[in-house]
Order: structure tokens, then C-alpha cells, then sequence
């Protein structure tokens, strides 16, 4: 695996830029367990992992930095995470949500779940970054043929589609800097 030391350094960058540009904000990243959200994470941390914690019913993560929250949850299983949906309502700022591009047999539950979110869950004007993860790999969905499937593309809200990998870091610098910028628009800084 080539690992793209370019993206690293972006990485540092791009944490700078959450520190300038935003005084407060909780993202909530969520998605099927096993999509690489804890990963593309600590990437994106680059080692400045906080705190972690899972709590009962669904798998939770919160990283808190200075300068904003990050609460990740591991979305499946459909009755266990519900009670978690109002939280995620409240509280969120922007939502970033994260599918394995590469499990097909998955993506309709995913979709089910991701747009239970988006129409019933989240203020209407938060951003919405959606990360087609795993780049990296073979056998995975094209995004063309994913905005379609996922029924992304007559949505009435701010969101961007990109492809990423957690492990080489491409997509994601372009991803979190387009998701910074709506946030700032959003009047979140
Ligand atoms: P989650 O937090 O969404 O549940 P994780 O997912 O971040 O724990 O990732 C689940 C598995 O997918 C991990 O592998 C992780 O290394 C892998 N993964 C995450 N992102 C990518 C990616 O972009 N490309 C590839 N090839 N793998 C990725 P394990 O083996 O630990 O289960
Ligand atoms: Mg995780």
C-alpha cells in the first residue's frame, strides 16, 4: 500500500484550519460499523485522540478538542440506536456520514438509515459531507452510480459527495475543506 505522506501533511493543515475557523462546533459522523469512520478520524486527528468511550446501545465515540466535538456513532441494528437520534438533532452542527463503498450487500440498509437521518433527525440547514470510503480497495461502487442509488441527488440540502480512503488520505483533505467552509457559511464559527 502507498501511503500518500502528501495527505499527512494537508492533515495538519487541515487541523489548523478547524482551530482558525471555528470557535465551536459538534460534528456528528455517523454510519454502519465498519465504514472506517474511527479511522478516517484519527487521520484527520492525526494522534490528538482525547477521549473515547462506547456507551450502551449503540457505539459511540466523543472526541472533544478545544475547539469542537466530534461524536461518532456506529449506526446499525436499527432499534438499538434510535433513542440515540434525538441527541444527534440537537446537537449537531454538520453531519458527516460515512459508507463502505465496497459493501454492496449493506448499502440499502445504510441508505435506509442515513436518510431516516436527514429527513426526520437534523436542522434543516446543517452540511452534510457524505465520505464514499475505501478508495483504496477493488470492487467498490462508483460514485456516479452511488449518488444514484442513495437518492442523493433532487435533495433539497447542503451536501457533497466525495471518495476517500482512511488509509492513503486522498479525498479527504478536499472533503474536510469543503465541510469547514459550509460550516463557516452556516454561521457555526
Ligand atoms: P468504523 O469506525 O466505521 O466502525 P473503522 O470503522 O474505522 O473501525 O474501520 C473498519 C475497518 O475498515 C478497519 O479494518 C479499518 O482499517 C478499515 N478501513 C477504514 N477505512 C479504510 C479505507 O479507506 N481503506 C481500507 N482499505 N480500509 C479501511 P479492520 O481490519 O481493523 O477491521
Ligand atoms: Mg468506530
Amino acid at each position: 500500500m502507498e501511503i500518500d505522506f502528501g495527505a499527512q501533511d494537508k492533515m495538519s493543515f487541515l487541523r489548523n484550519l478547524f482551530k482558525k475557523k471555528i470557535k465551536q462546533a459538534t460534528i456528528t459522523i455517523c454510519g454502519l460499523d465498519k465504514a472506517g469512520k474511527t479511522t478516517i478520524v484519527r487521520f484527520l486527528l492525526a494522534g490528538e485522540h482525547k477521549d473515547t468511550f462506547p456507551t450502551m446501545g449503540v457505539n459511540r465515540e466523543v472526541i472533544a478538542l478545544p475547539h469542537f466535538e466530534l461524536d461518532i456513532f456506529d449506526l446499525g441494528g436499527q432499534e438499538d440506536f434510535r433513542p440515540m437520534w434525538s441527541e444527534i438533532n440537537e446537537q449537531s452542527d454538520g453531519l458527516i456520514y460515512v459508507v463502505d463503498s465496497t459493501d454492496h450487500f449493506r448499502l440499502q440498509e445504510s441508505k435506509e438509515i442515513f436518510h431516516t437521518i436527514i429527513s426526520t433527525q437534523i436542522r434543516k440547514h446543517i452540511p452534510i459531507l457524505i465520505l464514499l470510503n475505501k478508495f483504496d480497495l477493488d470492487n467498490r461502487i462508483n460514485r456516479t452510480e452511488f449518488v444514484k442509488e442513495f437518492a442523493l441527488i433532487n435533495l433539497d440540502l447542503t451536501w457533497a459527495c466525495f471518495d476517500t480512503s482512511a488509509l492513503t488520505g486522498q479525498g479527504l483533505y478536499d472533503s474536510f475543506e469543503w465541510f469547514i467552509n459550509q460550516l463557516q457559511e452556516s454561521n457555526i464559527s
